[in-house]
Order: C-alpha cells, then structure tokens, then sequence
C-alpha cells in the first residue's frame, strides 16, 4: 500500500525533481523512446442515459454528436485492419453505454473482440458496468485489456456524475481483474478538480490490486452542450505531473497520453513522453471529438525521434490460457 502523504509527496516536489525521478524510473522499465500507438473506434455512439458532465455522448446534453446503434461486425474489420497498416498495436472500442448488454449486441461484441485478435492486434473494449459472467465471455473472446476509468477522486466523483456511484466502478473494475483481464484505467484533468483531488485519484490507483496495466490520461476535450462545454484547457505542466507522478507509483504500467492532444503542441507533447507516457491514440477520431491523425503524429515522432512500439500483442492470463 502507498499512503496518500507518500503520493503527495511524489506529486507536489519540484517539477524538474519529478521529472527526473519519473524518466529514471521509465527507464528501468521500459524502452525510453518507443511508444504504443493505439486506435479507436466507436462502436456505438450517444444516447447514453448516464450523465456524466463532461461526455458529449450522454442524453442528457444537447451536443453535436452522431446517434447509432452498435455497429455492423464488418465496419469494424475493416476499421482495425486500416489501424493496423497505420501502425496500431492496440484496437479498442467504445459503447456509450452504461453496462454492457445482454444478447446479440454483446455476441456480437465478442465477435468483434476476436476479430481484432485474428488480426494479431491487442483488444481492448470499454462498455460501462459489467457482470463477472460477461468478464469470463470476454475474456475468454480473448480480450486483452478492459477500460474503466475512475475519472477523478472518490470525493469529487459525486459533482461529475450522479447516476452511479464510485463503488460501482470499483466493482466492475475488480470483476474485470479477477476474470484474468488486463485493467485500463485512468482519469480526465480538467473537470475542475483540485491538486488533492489528482494525487487522491493517483492514489486510488496505484493501490488497485493488482495495479492497472494500462493508465489513461484524459485532458479534458470541452464539448458544446455539455456542462464542461466551456471549462478552460488543462496545463501540459499538470498533465506532466500527473503522468510522471502515475509512472513513479506504476513503474511496469502502459501510461496513456489519450484525450486532449489536438490542443497540445508538440513542446507539450514532449513534456508528456519525457514525464513517462508511452502510448497515444492515433487516428482522426477519438470516440467523438477530433485527434490529431497520423500525418501530425508522423511528423511529432520524427522532431522527437520517438518510434512506434512493436512487440507481440499482450493478452490477458485467462485469454493465453483460452488459446492454448
Ligand atoms: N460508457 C463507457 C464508460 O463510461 O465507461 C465507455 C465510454 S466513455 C466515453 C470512456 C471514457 O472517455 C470516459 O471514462 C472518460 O474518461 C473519457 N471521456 C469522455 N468524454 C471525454 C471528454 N470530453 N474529454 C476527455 N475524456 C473524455
Ligand atoms: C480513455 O480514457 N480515453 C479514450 C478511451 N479511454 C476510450 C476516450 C476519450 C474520449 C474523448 C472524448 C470523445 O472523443 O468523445
Ligand atoms: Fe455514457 Fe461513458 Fe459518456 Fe458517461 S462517459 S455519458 S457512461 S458514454
């Protein structure tokens, strides 16, 4: 167990100290200039009735957002494999849902799962709450990776989302573990939140059991319509020191610069890798709001000499032990 004063501590000395303490730990566990690209796809987009403040996908806003049922199986083959010539490692896809379904939407959720195995990538899907039954199907689908975000401290969690609660992404978090299933889990920046709100989050986390293997950090991305619609952008110096403080307590973790990038220079950019990021998502698209696509992150990895990541595609223990 760390103690929340320990990451207190880690997070609020100075910045060029935590810098260092981050990139010497990264180093020990991790190649220093390869990072994984990843892509998304949207697999089923709005009308989502959960009201969290800050997602242009919730009914409950009126935002400038595509409404569509979950996609055909083919649109997302096609989809993974123009991912994959673009130098993806990783496939994941989202539903704007509050808990994963029941029924042909969900088989037809594994079979998009083990598409994206066949094709030799790392699957990852993020589908809101989810029962140990449903875990034990993906996982057996060959899932690598399940993302669900804890988003900001328990504290504040209340202020950005009051149709569930803290303890229910805790839950879905653990039936995920404990189907073998890697855990891809992180927050957003940006919401408003305090210092002690980041270091409780931070805090949180490293404390999982076992600790995630995958953490994303999400700049916020203000949405017309939402009630974060105008908040201002997030500093790269605090998105830097929640990565760098996140892979000090994580050493062996894939740390995720994810949403936000489209309003961040490549200097701020840089700020984030030398930190301790080590994967980005690729591509046009996030789920909904622009990135930067690939020719700009082309261009980012040639100034900063950074290479895209190539190694075999992990998969979960329970995923391995399904294949044989
Ligand atoms: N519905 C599922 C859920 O909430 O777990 C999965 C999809 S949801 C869109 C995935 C994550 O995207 C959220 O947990 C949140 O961290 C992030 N996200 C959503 N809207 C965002 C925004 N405007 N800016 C930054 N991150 C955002
Ligand atoms: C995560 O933490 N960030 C990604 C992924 N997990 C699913 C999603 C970011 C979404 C940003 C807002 C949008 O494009 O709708
Ligand atoms: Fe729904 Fe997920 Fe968006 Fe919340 S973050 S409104 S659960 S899609």
């Amino acid at each position: 167990m760390v103690s929340l004063a320990r990451v207190e501590q880690i997070y609020r000395q100075p910045f060029t100290a935590l810098l260092f303490e981050a990139q010497t730990v990264h180093r020990q566990s991790h190649p220093p200039d390869a990072v994984q690209l990843c892509t998304l796809a949207n697999i089923k987009s709005g009308r989502c009735p959960e009201d969290c403040k800050y997602c242009p996908q919730s009914a409950r806003y009126d935002t400038p957002v595509e409404d569509y049922a979950l996609l055909p199986l083919e649109t997302i083959i096609e989809q993974a494999k123009v991912a994959k010539a673009n130098g993806s490692t990783r496939f994941c896809m989202g539903a704007a849902w509050r808990q994963v379904p029941d029924g042909p939407d969900f088989d037809r959720v594994l079979a998009m799962v083990r598409a994206v195995v066949d094709l030799e990538m790392e699957a990852c899907v993020t589908l809101g709450m989810l029962r140990a039954d449903q875990a034990k199907r993906l996982a057996e689908a060959g899932l690598t990776a399940y993302n669900h975000n804890l988003d900001t401290s328990a504290t504040f969690y209340p202020e950005i989302i009051s149709t569930r609660t803290y303890r229910d992404r805790l839950d879905t978090i653990a039936a995920v573990s404990a189907a073998g299933i890697q855990v891809c889990c992180g927050g957003i920046l940006g919401l408003g939140e305090s210092e002690l709100d980041r270091i409780e989050l931070l805090h949180t986390l490293a404390n999982l059991d076992p600790q995630p293997e995958s953490v994303p950090v999400n700049a916020l991305v203000p949405v017309e319509g939402t009630p974060f619609g105008d908040r201002p952008l997030v500093s790269a110096i605090d998105l830097a020191r929640t990565i760098a403080t996140a892979r000090i307590l994580m050493p062996r973790a894939v740390v995720r610069l994810s949403a936000g990038r489209n309003q961040m220079s490549a200097s701020d950019q840089a700020l984030c890798f030398l930190a301790g990021a080590n994967s980005i998502f690729t591509g046009e698209k996030l789920l909904t709001t622009e990135n930067p696509g690939s020719d700009a992150d082309a261009a980012l990895f040639q100034q900063l000499g950074l290479t895209p990541w190539e190694r075999l595609p992990q998969r979960s223990l329970a995923a391995a032990e399904a294949s044989g």
